[in-house]
């Protein structure tokens, strides 16, 4: 039975690869940060057979821990402070969490495998985020990146530093240049579930309206679900490399709140939308717009769901839980 190790279990993506690599046989270990971790319980409800590690990736030492308790074949480093706004507010620790944690599960794992540098095969959760400014359209792992915050500054630290230890050591470490992906698990404060968690209060006439800040923004929205197969497949290859994973299509702010309010019957969204500068961000990413081509043919990877059945979907899943904790 493979063993895996991820970090960022109680993250939307930790759950779903969690999933995914339960269904898979594979024996699974979930490194969970802190004291009494309020999501604890979220991922033992969810998947029970997932067996629970602590520690912090800014604590070289409790990723050790954890490595000798699971023995993986697979380590998954999706731990990350990830919320791009946050990031201008706490640019320090953004860096310790989202940078300098990846070279600790780098050394960590380099550690572990003394005797074998391949033995534990190593993923890296890069993003487009990496792009910022971006610098060709659509974008590939060629294009050069240009972040625009200090997550973005902290995620190209972990994406070099993962190919460094792979030149440097011969370790098994690939990245996963993800486009954005969403979900119903994703966490409130990113716009797609806003605006979903909005949009089915505001037709279940609980909420008034709702406050965002640039409509214009352009993002490659895929589902989450898709991505995380992506990442089990780039470890089971012969070579380790970075691809990007993206659906290859672009839609704005304002195409998501077209289908999500149309989506339970509101044509014009448009008095029920305020633009509201403190959700304006210092330096903006304007438009992502992946090119998977390499994924695509080396990994024989594709998306499934497209863009309308995303947004449904999280409109749906926000409605049932609306309805659900208003008892209607
Ligand atoms: P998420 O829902 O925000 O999950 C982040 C996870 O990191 C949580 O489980 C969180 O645990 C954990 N974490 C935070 N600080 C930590 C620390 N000091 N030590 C250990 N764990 C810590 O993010 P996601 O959407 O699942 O994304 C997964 C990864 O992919 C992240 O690295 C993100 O930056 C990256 N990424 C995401 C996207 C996207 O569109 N979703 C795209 C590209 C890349 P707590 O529960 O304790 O907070
Ligand atoms: O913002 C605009 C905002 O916070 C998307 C993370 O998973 O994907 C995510 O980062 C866009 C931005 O995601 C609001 O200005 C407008 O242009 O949903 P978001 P993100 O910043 O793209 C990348 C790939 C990651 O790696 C990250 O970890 O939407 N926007 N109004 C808003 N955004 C938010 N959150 N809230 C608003 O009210």
């Amino acid at each position: 039975m493979p063993r895996a190790l991820i970090t960022g279990i109680t993250g939307q993506d930790g759950l779903y690869l969690a999933e995914l690599l339960l269904s898979k046989g594979y024996e699974v270990y979930g490194f969970m940060r802190g004291q009494n971790n309020p999501k604890r319980e979220l991922v033992e409800t969810t998947l029970p057979d997932v067996k629970l590690l602590t520690g912090d990736l800014t604590d070289l030492s409790s990723i050790l821990r954890a490595l000798d308790s699971s023995k993986p074949d697979e380590f998954y480093n999706l731990g990350a402070i990830s919320f791009v706004a946050y990031s201008w507010e706490n640019a320090h620790l953004t860096s310790e969490v989202t940078g300098l944690g990846v070279l600790n599960a780098l050394e960590a794992v380099r550690l572990y495998s003394k005797d074998d540098p391949s033995k534990v095969r190593f993923y890296q959760a890069s993003s487009s985020e990496m792009y910022g400014k971006v610098q060709t359209v659509p974008q590939n792992e060629d294009t050069l990146l240009w972040p625009r915050s200090p997550y973005g500054v902290a995620k190209v630290y972990g994406h070099y530093m993962t190919i460094n230890y792979r030149e440097s050591y011969g370790m098994h470490a690939s990245s996963g240049i993800l486009f954005n992906h969403e979900s119903p698990r994703r966490g409130p404060e990113f716009v797609t579930r806003k605006i979903s968690q909005a949009v089915s209060r505001i037709s279940l006439g609980l909420q008034k309206d709702l406050s965002l800040g640039n409509l214009d923004a352009r993002r490659d929205w895929g589902f989450a679900g898709d991505y995380v197969d992506a990442m089990w497949r780039m470890l089971q290859q012969d070579t380790a490399d970075d691809y990007v994973i993206s659906t290859n299509e672009t839609h704005s702010i304002r195409e998501y709140l077209d289908l999500a309010f149309k989506h339970v019957g509101i044509e014009d969204w448009t008095p029920y939308v305020k633009q509201d500068p403190r959700f304006m961000r210092p330096a903006e990413v304007d438009l992502l717009i992946g090119d998977s081509t390499k994924a695509r043919t080396t990994l024989g990877w594709e998306p499934k769901v497209d863009f309308p059945s995303l947004v449904a979907m999280m409109v749906d899943s926000d409605l049932a839980e609306q309805k659900r904790l208003a008892g209607l």
